[in-house]
């Protein structure tokens, strides 16, 4: 088998089970969501705050390298989350997020949301179908506004561009303006939002989109 066959095989794989997961989501009535960035961009801090907000309506899948860390935060907000340590591996794959799906015990009419909070990284995770129904990508605003031309293959295929702690905006030159047209100009589709999770600000829209999403598929 030449490379090409074999990552094509790899891909197809994936890509069966990853429907097999949206099929077990979509079956339960549950928004699948697939949260990708850099290390440290505030995945956690974000979902932390929705831990906040929608309560047992959420549940979290946490990808990392290694510890529990990341599901400890979300366990103690008082919401299911189930751990993934890949070992090495610098993203989630369908196959690693079914047993999860299944371990988290997701009940039709309790959870509203599961979000996926995949390893930090901004070049592998892209690739990988999870079974989401959702992708959003976060840039923080430390990270500089020149990186979404950097990484295209992540900001490409993103339904969402969160542009995470807004709060540090008077102590940075991050151009917003820039950022946004440059992820539309790779993604005409995406919708671009600023949020801080640390001061609240942008939090409601974004719990309305979420909402909005759900109601989409499902209706109330
Ligand atoms: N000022 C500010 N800091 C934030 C905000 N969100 C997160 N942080 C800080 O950024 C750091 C990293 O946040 P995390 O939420 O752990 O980032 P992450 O993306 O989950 O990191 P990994 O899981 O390691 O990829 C922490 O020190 C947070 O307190 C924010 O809105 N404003
Ligand atoms: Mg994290």
């Amino acid at each position: 088998m030449t490379i090409r066959r074999i990552g094509r095989s790899v891909s197809e794989k994936n890509d069966l089970i990853a429907s097999r997961n949206r099929s077990l989501l979509d079956g339960l009535e549950i928004l699948g969501i697939n949260l990708m960035s850099s290390p440290g961009s505030g995945k956690t801090t974000l979902l932390e705050a929705l831990a906040g907000r929608f309560g047992p309506e959420l549940a979290v899948i946490e990808g990392d390298v290694s510890t529990r860390r990341d599901a400890e935060r979300i366990l103690d907000k008082g919401v299911k989350a189930w751990q993934i340590e890949t070992g090495g591996a610098c993203h989630l794959d369908a196959a690693s997020v079914g047993p999860a799906l299944q371990g988290l015990r997701l009940s039709k009419g309790v959870e509203r949301f599961l979000v996926v909070e995949n390893v930090g990284n901004l070049i592998c995770p892209s690739s990988y179908d999870l079974g989401e129904r959702l992708r959003a990508g976060l840039l923080s605003l430390p990270e500089g506004d020149d990186k979404v031309m950097k990484y295209p293959s992540l900001f490409s295929r993103i339904d969402l561009l969160l542009l995470t702690k807004k709060d540090l905006a008077p102590h940075l030159g991050f151009d917003t303006a820039r950022a946004a047209m440059e992820c539309r100009s790779i993604n005409p589709g995406v919708r671009t939002m600023e949020v801080s999770a640390l001061t609240g600000e942008g939090m409601d829209e974004l719990a309305g989109f979420l909402e909005e999403r759900y109601r989409s598929l499902w209706g109330a």
